[in-house]
């Protein structure tokens, strides 16, 4: 079994390009809370290096693409992430590292809760330890 979920977002297309939309429906199964973005990020940059206690996430491609790697302490997966109509739903204790960004790339989070550093575990041996309880 998959370690998450890619979601495929609802599209509108017509002539003048492509809209993409998410909103608390059924396609989520948590309330968006927060929304963040990465961007003008440098080459070769890697970023996460952490799982969250609670927090779950839907990590979209907005622009560009990167590599993002899950493992949740029993298995691991690497999605590519490149196209802007699919969204990938993680959950709460599943470490995660992002990298190979391209130039140019935008990757939009919707978070199911607030900012809270408490939620952190950035000690992959932490994790580890957290998940085998
Ligand atoms: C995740 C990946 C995909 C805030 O003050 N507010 C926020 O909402 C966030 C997300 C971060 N911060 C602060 C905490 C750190 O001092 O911004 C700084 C950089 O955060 P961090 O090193 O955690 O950034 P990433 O890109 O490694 O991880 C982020 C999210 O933190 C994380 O939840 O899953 O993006």
């Amino acid at each position: 079994m998959s370690i998450a979920k890619l979601l495929n977002l609802k599209t509108i297309q017509d002539s003048r390009g492509n809209l993409t939309f998410i909103q608390n429906d059924s396609i989520l199964n948590f309330e968006i809370k927060r929304v963040y973005y990465l961007h003008d990020i440098p080459f070769k940059s890697e970023r996460g290096g952490h799982a969250h206690k609670n927090l779950q996430q839907l990590i979209i491609p907005l622009s560009g693409s990167f590599n993002i790697y899950l493992n949740n302490g029993f298995s691991e997966e690497t999605f590519f992430m490149s196209d802007p109509t699919k969204g990938l739903f993680v959950n709460n204790l599943v470490w995660r590292e992002m990298r190979n960004f391209s130039s140019g790339s935008v990757c939009l989070v919707l978070a199911s809760e607030l900012y809270y550093e408490e939620d952190y575990i950035r000690d992959f041996d932490e994790f580890i330890k957290y998940v085998s309880k």
